[in-house]
């Protein structure tokens, strides 16, 4: 903490430059000063891992200057701020997309080369920051980048994990998890903040005093955690801002323990607070259920006290009465996990405070908004009371006020329905009493956002169809999106030329509606050619990365054909496989001239699977079974090739999405809230085979549904097939390849006995049977697109040129604009 000693200003000025320089020989100095001193190395000695540190800790100081900047600026105007809630931030590598948001790639490129280093290699040196399972966490990341290009006085809080998303190894065609130890080598992207740091408290009990006449709960909890801040600064792209991605670690409390000292246990007393610790130690590695666990809410809660302290901490500072909060805060909860900020708001206002209840309700009302994120009502969470009670005791009588007061207000519309509020209540009655995380969402906040039409749909119609009759006006959509910054101009350089060049500017890159300029050269001879070289220099890397990997070797004149994503039963890589099964048996039985009308495929997959998801792992032994089969069937060759990619994560996306001809999504129509892969794969002018499901919807209304291959069965026809269960056997070609899987063509029989099971007799829950057809039938449409090559890249031009919407800078304008109420505040160069 600072003393009171305070530093000399105009000092300060006459010893330090006003900014940062960014010449080539500036940059250079700079390099060599953190070999030197901070990665402590010799100048005159270091590999391209000190030399990518070094690197890394230069750029970091021209964002901290940036940063400081920024927030000093946002203070001094105090303008409303968006506060971003989330247990997940998948930010992948920080180094390309800072220089590239910097503007400074070009130099830090020519003073690596008069070094003798080259940028992209020293790129390839770091790690990923993987603090989140999959496409949430994704776009948590993306939306950070858009709000700091946008100039929103933005704020994202969240955890630090100590282990991020597991790593996958693959043994004999098995996964196999661990650890992912990203912190090991340092982490040059975060900034320590050892003076911010707060108590979070857990356990206890709850006594009444009385204070000033009034009657006042009081939370006396039995542990303290101390969580210290790690800064990680957001630079925006053609502005000067740079935000805050302000993540906790968990710390042993300095509270000192006065019973082990007095016990003299002083060793326990140390250990035991060491655990404290824990908090914040491993990421929950399943994106669905974590229903019921301990340290799951302890994550929840750790985060979500420090993160209200600290905005509280900055709202004090400059305002007295919190009557001003909903005018200087707005916050946004993603999905249902930081839910339990609702009940931390109320109290902080009501026990600390000292508003009265309806006062502080209303306050809570107006600054939260929330997106969920989930289609089943089963992906919400719900928290067992008897936990809660126990390891927040004072926020589940909190929650119950919270519920008897909307309650009251229930029976005014509904009367005695008593289905209809036991429906509605945040308490669920059962076997295991709980508490709906949802449904305290929205009771208290102003917006609920699905993250695409389909979506919100789903959500008005079925998982919250009650609380739509009630407030429709709560609930919008928001469809998702991705940032070009990374997904563009960071992972496909080449085409990001190409399209600033017939585009004739830049700003695209800033403003995406551009990008539909595209369309007026679609046909265009010259354009066609550099977008048919930019595909083949990605195929190329693709190639060469997969060949390092897998060790096989792919035709770069065969459609890459890409489906990568979590392993999940709803997102189909099943029908994927007995698709390529299929593609297989049909070359096995093909004379010498059928051959040569085979459009040659390379079937790429990549993905995890939760750990403990017995299904997605045998996919996953499928996908290899499969590719051992073909890849060494000297009668296929080059028609087939199948890979599997290990250890799928953003830097892998970012390689393979470029390369990509084709990229599969195939989620059952009703399942996926959005996807955004798929954006992805969009802008980079891949086609889509896909399921009307999501976000996919929405695309083809942007670039028509003759540019992409759509297949399946509709939303609303899938209950109406499910009802039909066991009579709507797949076609012969469906009972065909199940049976190669069952005879043991692929070999490990008995273990791939209960995937073919689930598909047939299990009532194929997923109806991969029933869109079998449809599904190759759309592959067969893909086949004849691609031998017209000229028809393919105009269908690849249009996919770019329609991408516009899926920015994720729109989907924030919305966010800022319909939900959260900010302005921009742009610090001035
Ligand atoms: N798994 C949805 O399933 C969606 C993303 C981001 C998911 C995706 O369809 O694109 O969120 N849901 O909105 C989720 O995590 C907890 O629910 C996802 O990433």
């Amino acid at each position: 903490k600072l003393g009171d000693r305070k530093p000399k200003v105009e000092k300060m000025f006459g010893l330090m430059d006003e900014f940062l320089k960014n010449d080539s020989i500036s940059l250079q100095k700079d390099i060599l000063d953190h070999v030197e001193f901070t990665v402590a190395r010799s100048r005159f000695s270091f590999d391209d891992f000190e030399a990518y540190q070094a690197l890394a800790h230069s750029v970091r100081d021209r964002l901290i200057e940036r940063w400081h900047d920024t927030h000093q600026y946002f203070k001094k105007k105090d303008p409303k701020r968006i506060y971003f809630l989330s247990l997940e931030f998948l930010m992948g590598r920080s180094l390309t997309n800072s220089v590239t948001n910097l503007g400074i790639q070009d130099q830090y490129a020519d003073a690596l080369t008069q070094l003798g280093f080259e940028f992209e290699v020293l790129a390839e040196q770091e790690g990923d920051a993987a603090l989140g399972n999959g496409g949430l966490a994704r776009f948590a990341a993306c939306q950070m980048d858009s709000l700091a290009t946008l100039d929103y006085p933005a704020w994202g809080y969240g955890l630090r994990y100590q282990y991020g998303l597991f790593r996958q190894i693959i043994v004999d065609g098995f996964q196999h998890e661990q650890p992912d130890f990203w912190l090991n080598f340092g982490n040059p992207w975060e900034i320590e903040r050892v003076h911010v740091s707060y108590p979070v408290k857990f356990y206890g009990t709850v006594e009444e005093e009385v204070l000033n006449g009034r009657k006042c709960k009081i939370w006396i909890p039995g542990e303290s955690v101390e969580a210290v801040a790690y800064d990680n600064p957001i630079p925006g792209y053609g502005t000067r801002n740079a935000i805050n991605l302000r993540l906790w670690a968990a710390k042993p409390s300095d509270q000192y323990d006065m019973e082990s000292y007095t016990t003299g246990d002083y060793i326990n007393a140390i250990v035991n607070r060491q655990k404290a610790e824990t908090i914040s130690n491993v990421l929950y590695p399943d994106d669905r259920s974590y229903q019921g666990k301990e340290l799951r809410l302890k994550q929840q809660y750790f985060f979500v006290s420090a993160s209200l302290q600290d905005i509280m901490r900055r709202f004090k500072d400059l305002h007295r009465s919190f009557d001003e909060f909903p005018e200087k805060v707005a916050l946004q909860i993603n999905d249902t996990h930081p839910s339990i900020s609702i009940a931390e708001v109320m109290r902080v206002l009501v026990d600390e405070e000292h508003l009265d209840w309806s006062k502080a309700w209303d306050i809570a009302c107006r600054i939260f908004s929330v997106t969920i994120h989930a289609v089943q009502p089963e992906g919400l969470e719900k928290i067992p009371v008897d936990l809660l009670g126990s390891v927040l005791p004072r926020h589940l009588e909190i929650i119950y006020e919270i519920n008897y007061r909307l309650m009251e207000e229930l029976k005014k519309s509904f009367g005695q329905d008593y289905d209809k509020l036991s429906r509605m209540s945040i308490i669920e009655e059962g076997a295991v009493k709980s508490i709906r995380m949802a449904n305290l969402s929205l009771a208290c906040c102003h917006t609920v956002n699905g993250v695409s039409r389909v979506h919100l749909e789903t959500l008005k119609t079925r998982v919250f169809k009650d609380f739509y009759a009630l407030w429709p006006q709560k609930f919008q959509c928001k469809t998702n999106g991705v940032t070009q910054r990374r997904w563009i101009v960071v992972s496909n350089p080449s085409l990001c030329s190409i399209i600033s060049k017939w585009l004739g500017t830049e700003a695209w890159i800033r403003n995406v509606d551009l990008i539909a300029g595209l369309r007026e050269y679609a046909k265009d001879p010259d354009l066609h050619t550099e977008w048919k070289n930019m595909k083949r220099v990605n195929k190329m890397r693709l190639a060469e990365y997969i060949e390092t990997l897998t060790s096989v070797k792919v035709s770069l004149d065969a459609m890459f054909d890409v489906q990568i994503k979590r392993i999940h039963e709803y997102k189909r890589q099943l029908l994927n496989m007995l698709g390529i099964i299929h593609r297989y048996d049909c070359i096995k039985n093909m004379d010498e001239s059928d051959k040569r009308r085979v459009v040659p495929r390379v079937c790429i997959i990549g993905g995890k699977a939760a750990p403990g998801y017995e299904v997605a792992k045998k996919i996953i032994k499928l996908c290899h079974a499969v590719a051992d089969k073909v890849n060494n069937d000297p009668d296929v060759g080059d028609l087939l090739k199948v890979v599997f990619i290990p250890d799928y994560n953003v830097s892998v996306a970012e390689l393979v999405i470029p390369g990509s001809d084709l990229s599969q999504h195939l989620s059952t129509a009703g399942h996926e809230a959005s996807g955004t892969g798929c954006m992805k794969f969009l802008m980079n002018g891949c086609l889509l085979l896909a399921t009307a499901d999501g976000s996919a919807v929405e695309i083809a209304e942007e670039i028509g549904a003759e540019n992409m291959f759509l297949f399946g069965a509709k939303v609303d026809e899938v209950p109406a097939l499910r009802e039909k269960g066991t009579t709507l056997k797949g076609s012969l070609q469906f009972a065909r390849v199940v049976r190669m899987v069952r005879d043991g063509y692929f070999g490990f029989k008995d273990y791939f006995k209960s995937l073919c099971d689930i598909v047939e007799d299990g009532g194929d829950f997923y109806l991969l049977g029933y869109d079998f057809a449809s599904y190759l039938e759309a592959q067969a449409a893909a086949d004849r697109a691609f031998v017209d090559q000229e028809k393919w890249t105009q269908m690849s031009i249009l996919s770019t040129a329609g991408s516009g919407k899926f920015s994720s800078d729109r989907t924030i304008e919305e966010y800022a604009q319909q939900s959260w109420g900010i302005e921009p505040c742009k610090c001035p160069f």
